[in-house]
């Protein structure tokens, strides 16, 4: 994991897009966002267990898996959006970018690698993409009711309690 300031430069949305600023663990600490390195399934078990997360299903994205649709998929992750549950990702191969805003609104962009496991809270703005690998695979993590559904940024997610809750804890 790796995380460093978007450089809101123009180009492929899967290229690096590094300005060379890095952003620190204890900044992320601070979006609510958490971090693990996992080599091993049986950790993931455990976190899922400790939180009470009963479901999970796995996601390849690549040309391979997805044919036609892989570009359009990728066009559709990274739609700035936010859930109204915590997203837990896992990579179980390859790897991907997601970007979180930061307080000031800006991106901070979030390198995902093999093993690497994240936690984003509920409300936080976001978005993914794959690298220029084309390849991620990952697990993602539910809890009985996942309500994971995409909300797309707008007027109406700017009043979203969830949003303001979030807003209220990161204080
Ligand atoms: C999301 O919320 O955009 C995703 O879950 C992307 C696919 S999982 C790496
Ligand atoms: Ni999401």
């Amino acid at each position: 994991m790796k995380a460093y300031w978007f450089d809101n430069l123009p180009g492929d949305q899967r290229e690096p897009h590094n300005s060379g600023r890095d952003v620190s663990p204890e900044y992320l600490s601070n979006l609510g966002i958490l971090h693990f390195n996992y080599p091993n399934v049986s950790d993931v078990d455990a976190l899922a267990a400790s939180r009470d997360y009963k479901n999970r299903d796995e996601i390849t994205i690549s040309p391979k898996t997805m044919g036609d649709v892989y570009e359009e998929k990728v066009k559709m992750f990274f739609h700035e959006h936010l859930h109204e549950d915590e997203e837990i990702r896992y990579i179980l191969d390859g790897g991907g970018f997601f970007d979180v805003r930061s307080e000031g609104d800006d991106w901070v962009r979030i390198k995902l690698e093999k093993h690497d496991l994240m936690i984003m809270p509920a409300g936080i703005y976001h978005r993914f993409t794959t690298d220029t690998e084309n390849y991620t695979k990952a697990m993602r993590l539910f809890k009985d009711e996942p309500k994971w559904t995409p909300l797309t940024r707008g007027d109406e997610t700017e009043k979203n309690q969830y949003r303001m809750d979030y807003l209220k804890q990161r204080g």
